[in-house]
């Protein structure tokens, strides 16, 4: 059994079949065999708010974590930039605890901290000022008090615009400061920082600490098939899994 598992960016969208059935079946396998696993943001393509959770599509998926939770697995989740309107009902239906961004977590004896990682990405401040109207309590509950499809349309709109611009790509492949790394990991000196978002999947030694990138999943556009997750023994070994 491992000491934990870490996953982030699986974007799973009813439009992407085979990689919410990849997703499925790491859930039914390698996510039962660990003490602990972290989702670290970016779960789904969008969240519109857990009054969502009828949805067929969703309750499927949520069906699947749950069961991990159920079994003895302690379910962990931070939020990402995509799905940031998750909130206590989806928690509590997975049995996951939600964690802020960034949070410090001995495993082993050895401190972790981990995160969505967006919060790094410094350097493209529309992004953040737009990360910080968005993750504004206040905002949130009048967004929140929209219809449900209304919502949807809202996001959606977004999403295609950001298409229409080529904005999204550009901001993907944007990547995290430098300082702000350096900054968040200096007063934890020695710990492991563990973040994905950028997409950039790696293992990088910063002055301050070790830093592990998730990747991210895509299984339905094949000449590009990629996914997996970070694993952690209990002789403190961090390992990519890289699905095939
Ligand atoms: C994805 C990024 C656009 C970076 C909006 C609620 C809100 C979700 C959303 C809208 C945008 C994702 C889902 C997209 C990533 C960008 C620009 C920069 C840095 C809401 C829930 F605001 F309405 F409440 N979004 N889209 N970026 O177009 O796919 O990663 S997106
Ligand atoms: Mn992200």
């Amino acid at each position: 059994r491992k000491l934990a598992l870490f996953v982030s960016d699986v974007h799973l969208s009813p439009a992407l079949p085979k990689t919410t059935e990849r997703f499925l079946s790491f859930l039914s396998h390698q996510a039962r065999d660990t003490e602990n696993l972290y989702i670290l943001g970016d779960l789904f393509e969008y969240w519109a708010g857990d009054d969502d959770l009828n949805d067929p599509y969703i309750s499927s998926i949520v069906k699947s974590i749950k069961s991990v939770s159920e079994s003895g697995v302690r379910l962990f989740w931070i939020a990402g930039n995509r799905d940031f309107l998750i909130g206590a009902q989806f928690c509590t239906t997975i049995g996951a605890q939600a964690l802020v961004d960034p949070t410090l977590h001995e495993l082993g004896g050895k401190p972790f901290l981990l995160s969505h990682g967006d919060a790094l990405c410094t350097d493209d401040s529309s992004y953040m000022q737009f990360r910080e109207m968005v993750r504004n309590p206040a905002w949130q509950q009048q967004f929140l008090g929209k219809p449900l499809s209304e919502r949807k349309a809202i996001i959606e709109g977004m999403r295609k615009m950001s298409h229409q611009e080529q904005q999204t790509k550009r901001m993907e492949i944007m990547d995290v400061n430098l300082n702000a790394v350096n900054d968040l990991v200096k007063a934890h000196s020695g710990c492991t920082l563990i973040h994905g978002h950028t997409h950039r999947n790696a293992i990088h030694r910063e002055e301050f600490a070790e830093r592990y990138v998730l990747q991210d999943w895509d299984f339905d556009h094949s000449a590009q098939a990629r996914g997996g997750y970070l694993e952690l023994d209990h002789q403190s070994q961090l390992r990519f899994i890289h699905l095939v």
